[in-house]
């Protein structure tokens, strides 16, 4: 095998990586690059005009995954997406806009100069994707504050990334950065280790011919291996930590039923062509106004990792 020279990373940080399906990197962003991210999410909560928005909630389960047009054109905008909770039966708000917000997506790493600041423009996380080595030639894609407000914050369901951001093969990476400090009662992620070696995408997240979003079935129904054995793992963060996820590790988070909020900011690369194929079915279109940014603009990498075949 080729000899690879890491330049940010260490050897064990990359094997760790491919071994358990994520990786947290401790004191990635400083805490004045963290503060000012966590600044300007509270600013453009405090600027988002709640007059004129359609008061679109982010639901997450099987059935009900949020799929109008407001999130299908998302991608490149700066949008407010609102917890289940804070909407009452009349559909008004039942708390202050800035305390009602679920996530802003899908356009920040492109449009917002601090959040591009810490993606596009970031030798570091240029870094990360060439020593990984996940793709030949990666391209960023969406990005979002989640806020996981206090007492409201809403749960994430046992998933893997693949199947929201589906390529062929599968491709997706994630880069989550907590704002906050994360732990088991606001809302910590935590991760099935291992599980990206054995849970194959099973569905992907598409946009339905008729309108809105739903899964389409990529193995048969129960043609699927059994689900992964073990047991999930909470990855307490501190603010400016960097988790890497690999599209296929399977992970979650729970409810925030506790009066602190826990604020991440998070984006995802995916392989380019011809390595990958990204299609029009996928819920996120690129725009002739905003095509997908390529990540490491010195040319891509000459090889990917050995583990980083999808299963
Ligand atoms: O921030 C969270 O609670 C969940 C994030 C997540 O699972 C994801 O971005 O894939």
């Amino acid at each position: 095998m080729t000899n690879i020279t890491l330049q940010y990373l260490t050897q064990e940080q990359v094997d760790q990586f491919y071994r358990d399906g994520y990786l947290r990197l401790p004191h990635f962003l400083s805490p004045d690059e963290t503060e000012a991210l966590l600044t300007r999410a509270r600013q453009l909560l405090s600027d988002f005009s709640v007059e004129d928005h359609p008061l679109t909630k982010f639901t997450t389960g099987d059935d009900n995954h949020v799929g109008d047009d407001y999130f299908l054109t998302s991608g490149d905008k700066i949008r407010y997406f609102l917890e289940e909770e804070a909407i009452d039966k009349d559909g008004k708000l039942t708390r202050p806009k800035e305390k009602a917000v679920n996530k802003i997506g899908h356009g920040l790493h492109e449009l917002d100069p601090a959040y591009r600041k810490v993606t596009l423009e970031n030798p570091a996380i240029k870094g990360v994707a060439r020593d990984l080595r996940f793709h030949h030639d990666p391209v960023a894609l969406q990005s979002m504050v989640i806020c996981k407000q206090q007492h409201i914050g809403g749960e994430v369901p046992e998933h893997n990334d693949s199947t929201f951001l589906y390529t062929d093969p599968p491709s997706a990476l994630g880069f989550w950065i907590p704002l906050e400090k994360c732990t088991a009662e606001n809302g910590a992620l935590s991760f099935l280790p291992g599980s990206h070696l054995t849970a194959p995408i099973t569905k992907r997240f598409v946009r339905l011919p008729q309108g809105g979003t739903g899964f389409e079935e990529l193995i048969p129904p129960g043609q699927a291996p059994a689900h992964p054995e073990g047991k999930y793992t909470l990855e307490a963060c501190e603010p400016g930590d960097l988790v890497l996820i690999h599209g296929s590790v399977l992970h979650k988070s729970e409810k925030n039923r506790s009066p602190a909020t826990r604020f991440a900011y998070t984006f995802h690369m995916i392989e380019s062509a011809p390595h990958a194929v990204y299609d029009a079915k996928n819920w996120l279109q690129p725009t002739p106004a905003l095509p997908f940014s390529r990540v490491l603009d010195d040319g891509p990498n000459a090889s990917v990792h050995p583990a980083a075949g999808r299963v």
